[in-house]
């Protein structure tokens, strides 16, 4: 196929420039490390590299350097539609390169031959009480395909290290064939009595997606939509980098895609969409269901931060304005749904929030991130079970997640281990001496 045919000769191109970093300037430094990065969740320390994703503070999300609007404009389009193939953008982030409409065709093709989540996986999902929050289900679901590993045979058969990306690509191609059918069947075993709908080989990913969830057009404009923005965010962030910690064990990628998923499910991280939705309903309810005025939904706010919790969809670790995620999702329903109540709700939020954070002054980044618009789309198409919403997230992120360990193989990183040191040492570095 042309893709591994490109991938090969990109990973030929790259290993020299790996290796002569290693080789001829390891001692240089990179970045320095100080107490309260070293408390304080690694924040700003330069110790991973990938070439998938940059993520610029200001700036937002580069995808293989192009920017969110870039990217969405030169991937090939789905016939008759507006947003591209997430297949296209599989291809970008897998070789760099904006693929041709042959390309993505045969890729496309290839993945729809690869559906088929194993019945045995749906027989260990029914198994599980039907309240379990649908994030356990899908990582529950992903390490119960395990057995299909074609890396695990290949390592086992003694494949040669610099080798090891190619078993991995084939995982990765077939989780991300059925991540999108087994997020669907879970969605249907949940909430739709257990009615789970076929996938149909004739639909691209974005399509097949909308069509398995039984949700009309343009629902599958959403899904292409969704699953482009949510694919990468380089690579410290939770779900990124704990797929990668885990498959530098060499792991194959199921284990690292369900230990993704896991680390998506904390509501700093990915259940934020859902939390999001959750603090609204709660806003809703106190108002009997009508939408607050401005003054109402100040005192909503104010009453979150007094009480320790955070507002959900606001913030970032590492961004510095308003998330290009959050733009874009907020120009589609500007342009899809005016007029929606929810919508209506979190644009009030986008101007209310922001100046009550830095009155607070607390948090260093006071604009909306991806999770606070996400959900109002789901939510006018019909999908209301908002706690459903992480689990499309992870059906993006698999994309950036698994291309990244793809790399991580072909360009042989080891496996990950940085150091820890006690409070006692860093009191000796701080010069502190006991009374
Ligand atoms: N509401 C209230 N307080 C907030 C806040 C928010 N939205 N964002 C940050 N803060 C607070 C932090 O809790 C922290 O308080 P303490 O000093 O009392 O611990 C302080 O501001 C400084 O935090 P920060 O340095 O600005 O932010 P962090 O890098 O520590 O955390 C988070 C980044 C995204 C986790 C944070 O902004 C947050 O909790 N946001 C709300 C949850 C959310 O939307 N998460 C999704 C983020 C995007 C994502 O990963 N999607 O998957």
């Amino acid at each position: 196929m042309a893709l591994q045919e490109a991938l090969a000769a990109k990973i030929e191109a790259w290993r020299p420039r790996t290796t002569r970093l290693l080789k001829e300037f390891g001692d240089v430094k990179v970045s320095e490390v100080n107490m309260s990065q070293a408390i304080g969740g690694a924040r700003g320390v330069r110790c991973l590299v990938t070439d998938i994703s940059y993520l610029d503070p200001n700036e937002g999300i580069r995808f293989r350097g192009y920017t969110i609007p870039e990217t969405l404009a030169r991937l090939p389009k789905v016939p008759g539609k507006e947003m591209p193939y997430v297949e296209g953008h599989i291809y970008l982030l897998l070789t760099g390169d904006i693929p041709t409409e042959e390309d993505v065709a045969e890729l496309a093709a290839d993945i729809r031959s690869r559906t088929g989540v194993p019945g045995y996986v749906f027989d260990t999902l029914r198994a599980m009480p039907i309240d379990t929050h649908p994030m356990t289900m899908f990582s529950a679901g992903i390490l119960a395909m395990q057995r299909e590993s074609e890396y695990v045979k290949a390592y086992n058969e003694g494949l040669g290290k610099m080798d090891h990306w190619q078993p991995t690509l084939e995982d990765s191609l077939n989780l991300w064939a059925r991540l999108p059918e087994l997020g669907a069947f879970i969605y249907r075993l949940k909430y739709k009595g257990d009615t789970p709908i076929a996938s149909d080989p004739n639909l691209d990913l974005g399509g097949n997606f909308a069509h398995m969830m039984d949700i009309a057009d343009p629902y599958d404009e959403v899904a292409r939509l969704y699953f482009i923005l949510h694919s990468d965010h380089e690579s410290g962030n939770v779900s990124a980098h704990a797929g990668h910690l885990v498959g530098s064990a060499l792991s194959d990628v199921y284990y690292s895609a369900s230990a993704m998923i896991n680390g998506l499910a904390g509501p700093l991280h990915g259940l934020a969409n859902q939390e999001v939705l959750r603090w609204m309903q709660g806003v809703m309810e106190q108002m009997g269901g009508q939408l607050p005025s401005e003054e109402k939904m100040k005192e909503f706010v104010w009453e979150t931060l007094n009480s320790g919790q955070v507002i959900p969809g606001f913030g970032h670790a590492v961004l510095r304005k308003t998330d290009p995620r959050y733009s874009e999702q907020r120009n589609f329903c500007l342009k899809y749904l005016p007029d929606d109540p929810i919508f209506k709700f979190v644009d009030m939020l986008y101007h209310i929030v922001p100046p009550i954070l830095e009155e607070q002054g607390k948090a260093k980044n006071p604009w909306p991130n991806v999770d606070a618009q996400s959900g109002v789309i789901q939510w006018h198409y019909g999908l209301q079970e908002y706690d459903f919403y992480t689990v499309l997230f992870g059906i993006g992120r698999s994309i950036g997640v698994l291309s990244n360990i793809i790399w991580d193989r072909a360009l042989g990183y080891p496996i990950e281990r940085p150091k820890s040191v006690t409070t006692a040492m860093l009191e000796e570095v701080a010069g502190i001496t006991s009374e």
